[in-house]
């Protein structure tokens, strides 16, 4: 048995100086230390020895057990050592590397356009409704006065995804909604996306934003519309610009009009940007047609109201001077980086 124990130490003390991972190291103590393991096993063994024999044994098998405990312990911390010396190798920072450089977004001159619209009708006491670009063809276009076969949905032909949704030509049936559910007064502007059925051309896109407005209450005038877009209008352009409006046609809105300012570039002169005309054309308006506020659940012999829409694309063209619509939608940075 004490041959079998320096056996045990001398195997014990070759395996345990070589080049060791973890696991290796594991394997080694159970097949030394475990439970089945060698020195166990002698320890077990000890029964069969002489009185004489076995304090000398047994303090010998201790002895070995005890430097076998002790080389795996140190082994344990070699390796520990060596994986967090690989570890911080690895993960080592070299500070006079250049670093990466960030690069800085930009709003998209659309976003631009709509937050300072947006803006201009909060500070006037507007809320945003905000509503589903896939909307029912009663709100975008049988609760706006525009029936089946009327001659306004040519116009706004759009993409129709079944016999009764379409995707959105403007943005009032939002408003329908509101006025569904809220009694008056009602100010809200409902900006987004809304869809043609147009081919794409330097003034066309099939997908384009808007911002309408809605306002609704006893005693609502023509006088009020006036009054408010022309605050909205100085705000945007400055309070040099000239309005004015000209009489138009909306199946949701009567009387109708069309607002034109003077021309920023060249303050009513004509130039290239007005078409010689002085004038730009910049918007939509008029007077809630009383079918529409009926249809909407509201009595218009009681209240009245204004409304108006706007196409951001014309306006941010106009502000920044572009003269392709497509360029908004092709996120060539050259051209975002610009505003
Ligand atoms: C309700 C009732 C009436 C919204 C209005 C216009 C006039 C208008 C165009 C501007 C450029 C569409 O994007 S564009 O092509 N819009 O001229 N929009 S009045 O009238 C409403 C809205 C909601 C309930």
């Amino acid at each position: 048995m004490k041959q079998k124990l320096e056996e045990i130490r001398a195997a014990a003390h070759e395996a345990l100086a070589g080049e060791l991972n973890l696991d290796a190291l594991e394997q080694l103590r159970i097949k030394y230390l475990g439970k089945k393991g060698e020195i166990t096993a002698v320890l077990k063994g000890m029964g069969k020895l002489t009185a004489e024999e076995r304090p000398v044994i047994g303090a010998l098998a201790n002895e070995v057990r005890s430097q076998v405990e002790g080389m795996i312990e140190t082994k344990k911390a070699e390796i520990a050592a060596k994986i967090e010396e690989v570890k911080l190798k690895a993960e080592v920072i070299d500070v006079t590397m250049p670093g990466r450089a960030q690069e800085r977004g930009e709003l998209h001159p659309l976003t631009k356009v709509m937050n300072n619209i947006k803006d201009t009708f909060i500070g006037m006491g507007f809320e945003i409704a905000d509503g589903p670009e896939v909307e029912l063809d009663y709100y975008n276009f049988e609760a706006l006065n525009i029936p089946k076969n009327h001659p306004a949905r040519d116009t706004q032909d759009t993409f129709y995804v079944s016999d009764n949704v379409v995707l959105r030509t403007q943005t009032s049936g939002m408003q329908v909604r509101v006025m569904e559910k809220q009694k008056p007064p009602i100010r809200i502007i409902a900006p987004g996306k809304v869809y043609r059925s147009d081919a794409v051309d330097a003034t066309h896109s099939p997908v384009f934003h808007q911002i309408e407005g809605l306002v609704v209450d006893k005693g609502v005038t023509m006088a009020d519309l006036k009054g408010t877009l022309e605050m909205f209008i100085h705000r945007l352009y400055g309070d040099e610009t000239k309005v004015r409006f000209r009489p138009h046609h909306f199946p949701f809105t009567e009387p109708s009009a069309e607002l034109d300012i003077s021309c920023f570039k060249c303050g009513g002169k004509g130039c290239q940007m007005c078409k010689g005309e002085g004038w730009i054309e910049i918007l939509g308006c008029g007077m809630v047609h009383p079918k529409v506020l009926a249809n909407c659940g509201i009595d218009p012999e009681i209240y009245s109201g204004f409304a108006f829409g706007i196409g951001l694309e014309r306006i941010a063209m106009g502000k920044y001077d572009i003269n392709d619509l497509r360029l908004f939608f092709e996120n060539d940075l050259r051209f975002l980086r610009q505003f």
